[in-house]
């Protein structure tokens, strides 16, 4: 073969070769110890003297061009394989997967929390307190001894704790009050959500698990009327614009003078339908103005402080706003119900 010819056998090799692999063999078989051109240095040798310096010149300067070939077709072989790589191990970031779902809160710790909004609005404070008590604070220091009739109004479940029937679960939340009242000096402006517990048997609006806020206000020159405007303005602002109140005579051991309230209809805006017998008018909960007797039993001199209470149900309030029918619904754990709200 001649140089030209190796040269021209070698290029076609070089560029026929499709990976780097196959570009290292061609390399061996154009370049290496028994290649053509290896063969064609050898030939030099036998070659006379004066012919020998041009034909080892045109040997080497094939040697310098295939070489240079070699290395062209290198380079681009392998950014032909890095390209293929980074496109087999590309991440599609552009690749929509959809949000995490999340959950939220049941629908009773909505209302308790836009409860709670509301009266900080007006200047309360959020209190707590245990949900095991003692029968002082759940009933003696609200005015009810024991062996009062007035007990038989509560299905109390007692703990096997102490004295018999000296342990219970609150009945109501008013013990938190009572706490605050014999912990601190008024005035005193808070409200004590959280949970009740009844012997009940569980119906479409009871269970022996519930929920109450009760508000309590201790300050000087505390009148009914600052009540009833408490709760005129808590009414608006939960249930909306429209939605008002009416008091009605009732009785608490704990209040006195004692009165019911009830909110406009919220089915019918106060027209008269079903759901409120024709009245217009929905009970919601109770309130009054703190008895004497319980502010003897915390402390607090009734001739210099006076106050007003309320409580209702959270769950109540919740069911009356979303037209829940049944207030099992919020235990019965059924995923279809909880999600809507
Ligand atoms: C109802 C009625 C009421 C109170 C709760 C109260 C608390 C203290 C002193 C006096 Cl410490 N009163 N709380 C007063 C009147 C009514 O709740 O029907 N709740 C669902």
């Amino acid at each position: 073969m001649t140089p030209e010819e190796v040269e021209k056998s070698g290029l076609l090799a070089i560029e026929l070769a499709v990976t780097p692999d196959e570009l290292r063999t061609v390399e061996t078989d154009v370049l290496g110890k028994r290649s053509a051109l290896s063969g064609l240095n050898q030939q030099l040798g036998r070659m006379p003297a004066e012919e020998r310096k041009d034909a080892g010149r045109a040997i080497n300067a094939v040697r310098v061009r295939l070489t240079a070939a070699l290395a062209d077709r290198r380079e681009v072989l392998e950014a032909d394989d890095r390209r293929r790589r980074l496109e087999a191990d590309r991440l599609d970031l552009t690749e929509v997967v959809g949000a995490v779902p999340r959950g939220h809160l049941h629908l009773v710790d909505q209302a308790r929390r836009q409860l709670e909004d509301v009266f900080v609005g007006m200047g309360y404070s959020v209190a707590e307190g245990p949900e095991i008590e003692t029968d002082w604070h759940n009933f003696e220091a609200l005015n009810m001894p024991p062996a009062h009739p007035a007990r038989g109004m509560w299905d109390t479940l007692y703990v096997k704790l102490g004295e018999p029937e000296s342990t219970l679960l609150r009945t109501h939340t008013s013990p938190v009050q009572i706490r605050v009242m014999t912990s601190q000096p008024p005035p005193i402006y808070i409200v004590a959500p959280g949970r009740a517990y009844r012997r009940d048997t569980p119906d479409a609006r009871h269970l022996p698990v519930f929920h109450q806020i009760e508000g309590l206000v201790v300050d000087r020159g505390i009148t009914f009327g600052d009540m009833a405007g408490t709760i005129e303005a808590f009414t608006t602002a939960y249930f909306g614009p429209g939605i008002t109140s009416r008091l009605r005579p009732s009785y608490f051991p704990f209040t006195e003078p004692s009165a019911e309230f009830e909110v406009t209809c919220i089915f019918c805006e106060g027209k008269g339908c079903r759901v409120c017998s024709q009245s217009g008018w929905i009970e919601l909960g109770g309130c009054g103005m703190v008895d004497p007797n319980v502010f003897e039993a915390v402390g607090i001199d009734p001739e210099e402080w006076q106050g007003f209470a309320f409580g209702f149900g959270i769950d109540r309030c919740a069911m009356l706003r979303h037209d829940i029918d049944d207030i099992r619904h919020f235990i019965s754990n059924d995923i279809r119900f909880l999600e809507q709200f």
